[in-house]
C-alpha cells in the first residue's frame, strides 16, 4: 500500500480524496494555485505546495509543476480527480516515466476511450449495443449523407475528440447536413486539434443513464449499478440519482452487464463510467466511456455502501478488488443536488464572493460533501460548483422528502446558489413521478434552457 499521495485537484474532492487517504493511512501532498492558498484542503493535507497563479491553464493543468510538487513531496501515486489533468494521457504518461502511479486507467486504455469513434465500434465488437449511424469517420459529404439516407433524419454529427456535448450538431435534411458537417469539424478541429466526426441517429428526449464500473489488475470487473443523469441544463447535471426510476428490470441487468463486457474487452482498469442514452421505449445504446472518477460517485457509494475512492487507491496500488459482483447490492435510492454559486434567476450566472454565514445540513441519511465555510470566498476562476448534497433513503419517494427538508436546512448567505432551484424541481410531478429525460428542465422551468 502506498505511503503518500498527491492530490492533482482543488475544492470538494480533493477534500474527498484526503478523507479517504486518511482513513487508509496514507499521508497526503495537496497542490494549489494563488487563489486557493487558504482552502479547507490545503489545510487538511499533510503538506501541500503553490504550483502556480489562479488561472488554470497556469496552475492545476500545468504538467510539469504538477509532476515537480510530486517529487518534491516524494510520493508514489497521484489522485487527479476528475477534470483538469483527470483524461490527459500525456499526463497519465509523464506520471509512468517518472515511476508515479497515476490512480486511474492505463494511458492506453484512455486513449483507446477517448476517441469516440473508437469506443463506438469496440463497444459494438463487445456486443453493446450502439445508435444506428456511421461504420466509422465521417470522409465527405457523399459519405454523410449516404449514412443519413439509411439510418433517416434527424441525424447528429459528433467530434470523435469530444464528449461532454461537446462538438455536435444535429441535421434535419440534406441541405442542414451539409453545413452541419462543416461547422461540426471546424468546431472540432479548433477545440480538440482533432476534425474527425461521426454520425449517429438523433434520439429524442432520451435519458441519460450511465454505469458505475470498477477493474483490478487482476482481470477482475464489476458493475456498481447505474446512475441517472438525466435532469440537467445544457450538459450541466444538476441531479443524478440511483436508482434510475420506471427503468424496467431486466433493461437494468443488461445494461450494467453490457458495461462490464465493454470495460473488459478494453482492458480498462480502475474506477470509470460507462455512459448511456435509453429512449422511450427503453432501449439503450453505449455512448462514452468516462475515464475518471466523476461528481456524482456518492451516489453510487450510497446504495452501494462501497467507497470508491478507497477502491481506486487500492486497485493502483495492486490489490484485488475486495468483493464479488454477487456482493454488490443497490440498496434504497440516493439524491445528489450539486449546490452551485450560480443565481437560477439570472439564467445560472455564476456569483463568486464571499460566504457570510452558513449552515450545513444533518441528520439520518444526509451527506454534505464540500470544502466551503463560513467566511469562505469563491473565487471567479473555477467551476460554480461549491457543494454536493445526497441523501439516502429506503424509497425514491422518502428519498425526494429528505432532500427537500435538507435543503431547507442549508443556508448560505452571501452569495447566489442553486438550492431554491432544486426544490422546484424536488416537488414537480414530472421529477416525483420519475418521468424526466434530459430535456426536462429545458422544457419545465422558465430559464431552465
Ligand atoms: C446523443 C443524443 C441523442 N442522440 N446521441 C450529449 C452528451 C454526450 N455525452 C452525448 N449526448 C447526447 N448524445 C444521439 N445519438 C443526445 C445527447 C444529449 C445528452 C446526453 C446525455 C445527457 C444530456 C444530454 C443533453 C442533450 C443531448
Amino acid at each position: 500500500m502506498y505511503k503518500r499521495i498527491l492530490v492533482a485537484n482543488r475544492g470538494e474532492i480533493a477534500l474527498r480524496i484526503i478523507r479517504a487517504c486518511r482513513e487508509l493511512g496514507i499521508e497526503t501532498v495537496a497542490v494549489f494555485s494563488e487563489a486557493d492558498r487558504g482552502a479547507s484542503y490545503v489545510e487538511l493535507a499533510d503538506e501541500a505546495y503553490c504550483i502556480g497563479p489562479a488561472k488554470s491553464a497556469q496552475s492545476y493543468l500545468k504538467v510539469d509543476q504538477v509532476i515537480s510538487a510530486a517529487e518534491v513531496g516524494n510520493v508514489e501515486a497521484i489522485h487527479p480527480g476528475y477534470g483538469f489533468l483527470s483524461e490527459n494521457s500525456h499526463f497519465n504518461e509523464v506520471c509512468r516515466s517518472c515511476k508515479i502511479d497515476f490512480i486511474g486507467p492505463s494511458p492506453e486504455a484512455m486513449d483507446l476511450l477517448g476517441d469516440k469513434n473508437r469506443a463506438r465500434s469496440m463497444a459494438r465488437d463487445a456486443g453493446v449495443p450502439i445508435v444506428p449511424g456511421s461504420d466509422g469517420l465521417i470522409e465527405n459529404e457523399e459519405m454523410a449523407t449516404q449514412v443519413a439516407h439509411g439510418i433517416g433524419f434527424p441525424v447528429l454529427i459528433k467530434a470523435t475528440a469530444g464528449g461532454g456535448g461537446k462538438g455536435m450538431r444535429v441535421a434535419s435534411n440534406d441541405l442542414a447536413l451539409k453545413s452541419a458537417l462543416a461547422q461540426a469539424r471546424a468546431e472540432a478541429g479548433a477545440a480538440f486539434g482533432n476534425a474527425g466526426v461521426y454520425i449517429e441517429k438523433y434520439i429524442e428526449r432520451p435519458r441519460h443513464i450511465e454505469v458505475q464500473v470498477l477493474a483490478d489488475h487482476h482481470g477482475n470487473a464489476v458493475h456498481l449499478w447505474e446512475r441517472d443523469c438525466s435532469t440537467q441544463r445544457r450538459h450541466q447535471k444538476l441531479i443524478e440519482e440511483s436508482p434510475a426510476p420506471n427503468l424496467p428490470a431486466e433493461t437494468r441487468s443488461e445494461l450494467c452487464e453490457s458495461a462490464v463486457r465493454l470495460i473488459r474487452s478494453a482492458g480498462y482498469t480502475n474506477a470509470g463510467t460507462v455512459e448511456f442514452i435509453v429512449d422511450q421505449d427503453n432501449r439503450f445504446y453505449f455512448i462514452e466511456v468516462n475515464a475518471r472518477i466523476q461528481v456524482e460517485h456518492p451516489v453510487t457509494e450510497m446504495v452501494t455502501g462501497i467507497d470508491l475512492i478507497k477502491q481506486q487507491i487500492l486497485i493502483a496500488s495492486g490489490e484485488r478488488l475486495p468483493f464479488p459482483q454477487s456482493d454488490i447490492e443497490q440498496r434504497g435510492c440516493a439524491i445528489e443536488c450539486r449546490i452551485n454559486a450560480e443565481d437560477p434567476d439570472r439564467r445560472f450566472q455564476p456569483g463568486p464572493g464571499t460566504i457570510r454565514r452558513m449552515m450545513f445540513p444533518g441528520g439520518m441519511g444526509v451527506r454534505f460533501d464540500t470544502h466551503v465555510f463560513p467566511g469562505y470566498t469563491v473565487p471567479p476562476h473555477y467551476d460554480s460548483m461549491i457543494g454536493k448534497l445526497i441523501v439516502h433513503q429506503p424509497t425514491r419517494g422518502e428519498a425526494i422528502a429528505c432532500m427537500i427538508r435538507a435543503l431547507d436546512e442549508l443556508r448560505i448567505e452571501g452569495i447566489p446558489t442553486t438550492a431554491p432551484f432544486h426544490k422546484r424541481v424536488l416537488r414537480h410531478t414530472d421529477f416525483v413521478g420519475g418521468w424526466i429525460d434530459t430535456k426536462f428542465v429545458e422544457r419545465t422551468f422558465t430559464g431552465g434552457d
